[in-house]
């Protein structure tokens, strides 16, 4: 689907995929989970989902003639520390708007984890007083016009690199390298869980998935807390990007499932739930998920499964996105482990 496009490569290649035998069996066996593990995709910075999107994106970056990447986010933006270290690797200048998306706890919030990775990696870091919005921000837009008033050439990337026009693009091929290894393992996943914020990951999952028929086996989990603005702009890019793919049929509202039972009480505010999610999937797999993203999807994974909204039998496919490195602004939260 995605042979038309250059691609930058910033990854390792295919990510693993792992049974997660024991939160299986833990949750009664009937169906049977099994993780991907985009966390450990790249030796860039500890990885991540942003970088299957700039895989697509950098290509256009560079033949535009920048210098500088723009890009914006919260203070522990998994997204701009993505930024910098892509930034970092190409040999281009990085600008990152870091809004104020999240009430926290940890008097070390903005010195820890992500941004100060971004800081260690070069990026020109700057923090702003603005909230949670996943759409366009001025904040965004004046730093753009900044870097051209003192003469460099910015490239800019929206929040999630969602709504750039190719952000819908790596996780179509996502989907296309799930059925690669589904012929390898000789089964097909009945659904795909995948945690939605800006939406260009969960609507890239839709339109790969589409090809074989399980648009709407994806399903999103909603961490923004503002689910009506992040359906309306999953169903955008997925349209926009089942067109530029050439997938042959339109993308409905149908065909986007987002759930939108966890994100609460806020967006990077991790619930009770939540934070038990965490740990136990951390003392059952060894595997670590943030208080941000994936501890949410993973705490719906888990609901879901204990409320039997699989089918049994089902085989389940956690999208594991990356953001361990938020935790250090959560310390916290888990001071007692
Ligand atoms: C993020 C996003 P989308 O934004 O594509 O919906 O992806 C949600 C998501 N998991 C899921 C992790 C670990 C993520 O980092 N992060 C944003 C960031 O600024 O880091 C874009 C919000």
């Amino acid at each position: 689907m995605l042979d038309a496009f250059e691609r930058y490569p910033l990854t390792f290649g295919p990510t693993h995929i792992e049974k997660l035998e024991r939160l299986s069996a833990h949750l009664g066996g009937k169906v049977q989970l099994y993780a991907k593990r985009d966390d450990c995709n790249s030796g860039l910075a500890f990885g991540g989902n942003k970088l299957r999107k700039l895989e697509y994106i950098i290509p256009d970056a560079i033949a535009s003639g920048a210098d500088t990447l723009v890009s914006i986010g919260g203070v522990q933006s998994n997204h701009t520390r993505m930024i910098a270290a892509v930034a970092a690797k190409i040999g281009f200048k990085c600008r990152l708007v870091q809004e104020a998306w999240v009430p926290h706890e940890d008097a070390v919030y903005d010195r820890v984890g992500n941004i100060m990775l971004s800081r260690i990696m070069g990026a020109d870091v700057r923090l702003v007083d603005d909230g949670f919005d996943i759409g366009i921000r001025k904040s965004w837009e004046d730093a753009i016009e900044e870097v051209k008033a003192n003469g460099g050439k910015p490239y800019a990337i929206p929040a999630g690199a969602s709504v750039h026009p190719y952000g819908g693009l790596g996780y179509v091929g996502f989907a296309e390298e799930v059925r690669a290894q589904e012929e390898e393992l000789g089964f097909k996943f009945d659904y795909i869980v995948v945690c939605t914020v800006t939406g260009s990951t969960h609507a890239g999952m839709t339109v790969g998935f589409a090809k074989d028929g399980r648009a709407n086996r994806v399903i999103g989990i909603d961490a923004s807390f503002t689910p009506q603005q992040t359906r309306e702009q999953v169903l955008a890019i997925a349209k926009r990007t089942a067109d530029l793919v050439k997938l042959g049929r339109e993308i409905t509202s149908g065909d986007v499932v987002l759930i939108e039972d966890y994100a609460y009480p806020v967006y990077g505010v991790p619930s009770e739930e939540t934070k038990d999610a965490i740990r136990l999937v951390g003392r059952l797999e060894g595997m670590i998920t943030d208080p941000v993203y994936e501890g949410k999807s993973m705490q719906g994974m888990i609901d879901l499964v204990k409320k039997g909204y699989f089918p049994e039998g089902s085989k389940v496919l956690y999208a594991h996105l990356g953001g361990a490195p938020a935790l250090n602004g959560y310390g916290y939260a888990f001071r007692n482990g």
